[in-house]
């Protein structure tokens, strides 16, 4: 319950009018956490009921996806975009491709999209997509089959300068040259619609790499504006083996860091003395699999199948990169308990909103997601920026431009937070200034 009857009204209706949407209500009542002062303060939210628009999407996308197997039988998936909101640019978003896959899941992962794209300082609105089809066990031809029949109907809703979706769990460079692929067939158009492609095809250097490296040039800024301190000689856990968690172990390792756990979805494992950072990063391209390599070859490792256990390692800094609802309160406390003092996303809501709580209570830094994974989002924009230009930036430019955005966007927020006099309520400041720059268009733009 909020002070702020009008949030408390907003709430209401979310919940009302989204059932079995965990996922979802989740995302908006931890935005709604930072609001209270905010819509106190301006009185135009409430009287262009800003918030009640800002909670719904402005269209919603579901189709039906057919494609034939290895075996030559025919498979049925759903898909989904979720355009959430264009006040500031096109909408983008990752498409996420796993059978975990849902409506609610969609729907947090646009919406909090829209305020990590306004926190990169682009301009770019929220959206994301996906299908439940799962690619582990796939063959190639079955993922570019799945892929052509998914973008045989998503094509007519997306363009340059209308969405430009990109990669996520389960869609990475393979299924990127798919989709982009059949687009270009389709409209018989050339156009940077799709970001994260390939080099050779209109795609930017260091794009693969963008998030994980993001996600330590923020937590960086973090320690050094906080704690006068800085990642060299800190003990750290990256959960997950996907393509955040592999660039953000490479990146950890350069800065100094001693990475002593990690995982996949099968398990985890730790080593104290740090884990061997070459096998790890060689195996991460083997989906589901970098587990079992790993404790195949150092079966002397402490290791389990419960992910939750991982949280139980003692560590300086804990960085989820896998997936959402990775930490409950009980592994918050795990976390606490054995000398953890900050927790940095890497993946999108891996906390859950009582863990948050309960890390804030207890003096733990956090660092939300949607601003400190948003190095990948904001290196797409600069693909399709180069792509717009039809000119291509090298590796130290892209570099060079992603460390800057993630020192501004952990400005951005601290700013905001200290505003709203909690300096270090990242997550606080994160939502608020993410926010204002999106309500400040949709105010300029009319009822729309
Ligand atoms: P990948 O598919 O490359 O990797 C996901 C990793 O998480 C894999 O190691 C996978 O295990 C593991 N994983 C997936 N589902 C579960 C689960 N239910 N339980 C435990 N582990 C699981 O995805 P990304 O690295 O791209 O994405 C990871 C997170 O980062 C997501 O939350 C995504 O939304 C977020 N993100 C991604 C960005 C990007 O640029 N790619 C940008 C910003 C955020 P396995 O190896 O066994 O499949
Ligand atoms: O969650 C995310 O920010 C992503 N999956 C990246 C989105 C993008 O458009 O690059």
């Amino acid at each position: 319950m909020y002070n702020s009857e009008y949030l408390n009204k907003i709430l209401e209706d979310v919940k009302r009018s989204n059932p079995n949407q965990p996922e979802f209500i989740n995302a908006v009542v931890e935005f709604l956490d930072s609001m209270e002062e905010v819509v106190e303060k301006d009185p135009r939210i409430e009287a262009n009921a800003i918030l009640e628009r800002f909670v719904v999407p402005e269209r919603v996308i579901s189709f039906r996806v057919c494609w034939v197997d290895d075996n030559g039988k025919i498979r049925v998936n759903t898909g989904y975009r979720v355009q959430f909101n264009s006040a500031i640019g096109p909408y983008k978003g990752g498409l996420r491709f796993d059978k975990s896959v849902n409506l609610s899941i969609l729907k947090f992962l646009a919406f909090e999209q829209i305020v990590k794209n306004s926190l990169t300082g682009l301009p770019i609105g929220g959206g994301k997509g996906g299908s439940d089809f799962d690619p582990i066990g796939k063959s190639d031809g079955e993922v570019m089959r799945f892929c052509q029949s998914f973008m045989a109907e998503l094509y007519r809703h997306i363009g340059p300068n209308l969405d430009v979706p990109a990669g996520d769990i389960g869609v990475g460079g393979r299924e990127v040259g798919y989709l982009f692929g059949f687009y270009k067939k389709l409209k018989n158009d050339f156009s940077g619609v799709i970001t994260g492609k390939g080099v050779e095809y209109g795609g930017s250097y260091a794009r693969p790499e963008a998030t994980g490296y993001g996600v330590m040039y923020f937590a960086s800024e973090m320690l050094k504006v906080l704690r006068n301190d800085s990642l060299k000689g800190k003990k750290i856990i990256i959960s997950g083996s996907g393509k955040v968690a592999s660039f953000a172990l490479e990146k950890a390792n350069t800065l100094g860091a001693t990475v002593v756990a990690m995982s996949d979805r099968n398990g985890w494992y730790y080593d104290p003395k740090g884990i061997d950072v070459e096998f790890a990063l060689k195996n991460a391209k083997a989906k589901g699999e970098t587990y079992k390599a790993y404790i195949e070859k150092y079966p002397n490792v402490a290791h389990g199948e419960n992910n939750h256990d991982i949280w139980n390692v003692p560590c300086d800094i804990a960085f989820p990169c896998a997936t959402q609802k990775e930490i409950n309160v009980n592994d918050a406390m795990n976390l606490k308990k054995n000398g953890c003092f900050m927790v940095c996303e890497g993946a999108n809501m891996p906390t859950d909103v009582e863990a948050i709580h309960y890390l804030h209570k207890e003096g733990v830094l956090f660092a939300p997601g949607k601003a400190a994974n948003g190095g990948g989002v904001a290196v797409s924009c600069l693909e399709m920026s180069q792509d717009a230009m039809h000119l291509s930036w090298t590796f130290e430019e892209v570099d060079e431009k992603l460390q800057k955005i993630m020192k501004d966007i952990f400005h951005k927020c601290y700013d905001a937070a200290t505003l709203y006099n909690e300096p270090t309520n990242i997550a606080k400041g994160a939502n608020i200034a993410g926010f204002k720059k999106v309500y400040e268009a949709m105010l300029a733009e009319g009822l729309v």
